[in-house]
């Protein structure tokens, strides 16, 4: 066991991030029911704003730092990645290491302050004056700084270690357009990661040191500005919702290529361009979400207009997906009708994207609900259905077993319904003017809300079904049939076949996926 836990296999650390994001995001989802919960109905359930502002922040840090990138980089980028690049291992095996070990102090440290008085109701912006020594004057604001520090120094050391691995360790018979869109999705996240994350660790360091050491930054009495928190934060903020859903993209593209047959995914370097480009304009738009603090006309005329470009990359990626799927013999399998889930959901979230990048529109609809819908689309439907989706197509090589595919079918469609009855109507309730972080709402509210309760139940629901299907084949014991078609094949195989620290694996059952392979 303790080996382990300390080990320096890229697999098992691959695995522990995956087990470790699996418990943040049961964290997070509780969290999120005692949200639904309150907002159920109109009245006060919590009876409590600063507790349910810090319900509402510890739901949204869960998900994003601790269940959403460790999954996706993390989990899936550590166990595959190697293996499609035909590497041995992580370039610094025992630094990768170093990156899981500092999430549980770090998580720890965030759960924590919640057990202070006033805890960190702040949102995950942090935005002083609210997070000030002011406004929050006990040390749990200071223990969310200090947690997102050490989620920023793991995020770092593992993003140098992917970065050197997916450039100086691919097989040298690989060209870089040849190495595949998961690695290339990988590539580009660790390099948004390293660019944008030294800002955030600036900017809350500043506002440690005017919580803590009398500076004052952000504090106007002593000639320092709140606004620059707002460009500092967005300017990690932004690239970080592309973090998010770019290795998404990579899984996604695996499993479209995969499903459809096809020796590539249409367009397989117009993809690589596509997610370039959506990197680099990540970093040119971020002050769309700060079209309410008075910027003049002509900036926000260039946010709007650059942030609207952002929809041609990732229009080309969409519409690749599809072609890539056109002609070809289509079997509706759970890998399958998980990808086309995503293809759908992540558009919708896309387009109220477009539709709020327009600032004229956004002073409207800014801290409004339909926010709220826009990100949980591509956020819920998009980075978290391409982690389920990869999770039940990869599950077979990473355990050796079967999952009950009738009922993952069913368990999808469950979702399905869960999270558009939960989020559709939340763009309802922004239209109508609904604020975010707020906990209770006059009775004209009521229909909707009570809906998006209920869609949240059934999808917690189909999430508990999930862990069932997992468990159940565990017990069962239903030996994988190797189900990936050859051109998955040659990505993950060819370059050597499967010879590497496989031995190493605690998964009992990979020799024999390993004989099936090589049969
Ligand atoms: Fe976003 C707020 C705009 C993508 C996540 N976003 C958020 C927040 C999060 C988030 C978490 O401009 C809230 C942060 C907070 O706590 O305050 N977002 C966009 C745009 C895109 C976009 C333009 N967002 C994402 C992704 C996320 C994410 C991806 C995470 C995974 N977002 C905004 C804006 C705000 C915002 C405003 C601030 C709102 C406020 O007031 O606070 C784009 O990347 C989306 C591109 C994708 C598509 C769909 C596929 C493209 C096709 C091509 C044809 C489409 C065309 C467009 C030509 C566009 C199919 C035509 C237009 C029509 C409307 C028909
Ligand atoms: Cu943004």
């Amino acid at each position: 066991m303790k080996k382990w836990l300390m080990s320096t296999n890229h697999k098992n650390i691959g695995m522990l991030y995956m087990i470790f994001a699996l418990w943040s995001g049961i964290i997070g989802s509780s969290f999120s029911m005692v949200i639904r919960m309150e907002l159920n109905s109109p009245g006060m359930w919590i009876n409590n704003d600063q507790i349910y502002n810090s319900v509402i922040t510890s739901h949204a840090f869960l998900m994003i730092f601790f269940m959403v990138m460790p999954f996706m980089i993390g989990g899936f980028g550590n166990f595959l990645i190697p293996m499609m690049l035909g590497s041995p291992d992580m370039a610094f095996p025992r630094m990768n290491n170093v990156s899981f070990w500092l999430l549980p102090p770090s998580l720890f440290l965030l759960l924590l302050s919640n057990f202070l008085f006033p805890s960190s109701g702040t949102g995950w912006t942090v935005y002083p004056p609210l997070s000030s020594y002011l406004y929050h004057s006990s040390p749990s604001v200071d223990l969310t700084i200090f947690s997102i520090h050490m989620t920023g120094i793991s995020s770092i050391l593992g993003s140098l270690n992917f970065i050197v691995t997916i450039f100086m360790m691919k097989n040298f018979s690989l060209n870089y357009d040849q190495i595949s869109l998961f690695s290339w999705s990988i590539s580009v996240t660790v390099i948004l990661l390293i660019i944008s994350l030294p800002v955030l660790a600036g900017a809350i360091t500043m506002l440690l040191f005017d919580r803590n050491f009398n500076t004052s930054f952000f504090d106007p009495m002593g000639g320092g500005d709140p606004i620059l928190y707002q460009h500092l934060f967005w300017f990690f903020g932004h690239p970080e919702v592309y973090i998010l859903i770019l290795p998404g993209f990579g899984l996604i593209s695996q499993i479209i290529m995969n499903e459809s047959g096809k020796k590539e995914v249409f367009g397989n370097l117009s993809m690589i361009y596509a997610m370039l480009g959506i990197g680099f304009l990540g970093f040119i738009v971020w002050a769309h979400h700060m079209f309410t603090v008075g910027l003049d006309i002509d900036t926000r005329a260039y946010f709007t207009s650059a942030t609207m470009i952002i929809a041609v990359p990732t229009g080309i990626k969409v519409f690749s997906w599809l072609a890539t799927y056109h002609g070809s013999k289509l079997n509706f399998n759970i890998s399958f009708m998980w990808s086309i889930g995503f293809i759908l959901m992540f558009t919708v979230g896309g387009l109220t994207g477009i539709m709020l990048s327009n600032s004229s529109i956004d002073i409207i609809l800014h801290d409004t609900y339909y926010v709220v819908g826009h990100f949980h689309y591509v956020l819920s439907m998009g980075a978290v259905f391409s982690i389920i989706a990869s999770f039940v197509h990869w599950f077979p090589l990473f355990t050796g077993m079967m999952m009950n595919s009738k009922w993952l079918k069913f368990q999808f469609f469950m979702m399905f319904t869960g999270v558009n009855l939960t989020f559709f109507p939340q763009h309802f309730l922004g239209l109508m003017g609904m604020p975010r972080r707020y906990s209770d709402y006059p009775d004209s509210y009521y229909c909707w809300n009570f809906l998006s309760s209920v869609g949240s139940m059934i999808s917690m629901n189909s999430m508990l079904f999930l862990i069932y299907i997992v468990y159940d084949s565990f017990v069962s014991k239903r030996l994988a049939i190797f189900k990936f078609s050859q051109s998955s094949l040659e990505w993950l195989n060819v370059y050597p076949p499967l010879n590497h620290s496989i031995n190493e694996t605690p998964l009992i059952l990979m020799n024999k996926i390993k004989n099936i392979l090589n049969s």
